[in-house]
């Protein structure tokens, strides 16, 4: 809580936390107006460094680029990797280098939003910077918020970080071709995702033999639309 004292000598509390990320939150919305104008949906990807994010965003892009015309931002502190990757299979990427910054935000998204021929989209897919806990503060006015996990994050992810599963609309957990290898229990793992978030869809995948991706793409991007983010909803 801060103070303003106006010109009158009064003394204004301000919750400057709460005034902040309202107006992100506003800029988000604006966003999926934006968005919704064109007919375009847009899929935020989160989770930490190394879950995964890139590899599914490629299974996504992969499964989907034959039917739906799709733009990647690759969201990073400084390299373009993630988007050397994604131009290989024949999309359009492109990276957005925060440099210090642990997350992307509505702000940053508009100046992109706005460089894209919107017209010709149907998909914008969003892979944020790789962390589990700035990203989930930011909404950027996406359709579908998701957190790709993995078992290599070890046993106790769910618990231990809360927040920002509870704020998705699916949960990813990759690298299930490791589960065993690293004594992870995923059904334990999925019920403590439940316990955070019952309302999150839950899908298990392995980028290395591909189990699960169509299940995901189905689940995430042709089942009819619908707003199930916090995002959706204006505080
Ligand atoms: N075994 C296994 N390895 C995987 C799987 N998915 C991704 N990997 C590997 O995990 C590593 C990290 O994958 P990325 O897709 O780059 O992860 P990321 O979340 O985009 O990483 P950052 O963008 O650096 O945060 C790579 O070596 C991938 O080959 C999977 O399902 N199984
Ligand atoms: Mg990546």
């Amino acid at each position: 809580m801060s103070e303003l004292t106006d010109a009158q000598g009064k003394v204004h509390q301000i919750e400057l936390a709460i005034d902040f990320l309202e107006s992100h939150r506003k800029l988000a919305e604006a966003n999926r107006k934006l968005l919704d104008e064109h007919g375009v949906t847009m899929i935020d990807v989160m989770g930490s460094v190394g879950a995964g994010k890139t590899s599914v965003v490629e299974q996504l892009v992969r499964g989907l680029k034959e039917k739906y015309r799709i733009v990647v931002l690759n969201g990073d502190l400084v390299t373009t990797i993630d988007q050397d990757r994604i131009l290989r299979h024949g999309v359009e990427a492109i990276q957005v280098n925060t440099g210090k910054e642990c997350h992307l935000d509505a702000a940053l998204v508009r100046t992109v939003l706005e460089r894209l021929d919107l017209g010709n989209l149907d998909l914008v897919i969003v892979e944020n910077v790789g962390n589990l806990i700035c990203p989930a503060d930011f909404p950027l006015g996406s359709h579908r918020r998701v957190v790709v996990t993995s078992v290599t994050e070890g046993p106790y992810v769910a618990v231990k970080h809360p927040h920002v599963f509870a704020e998705m609309d699916f949960v990813v957990i990759n690298k299930i071709d490791l589960a065993s290898v690293m004594e992870v229990d995923v059904s334990k793992l999925v019920g403590d995702l439940r316990s955070v978030n019952p309302r999150a869809r839950v899908v298990q995948t392995s980028c290395k033999d591909g189990t699960g991706i169509p299940e995901l793409i189905t689940r995430l991007v042709e089942e009819p639309r619908r707003c199930t983010s916090s995002e959706s909803l204006p505080a």
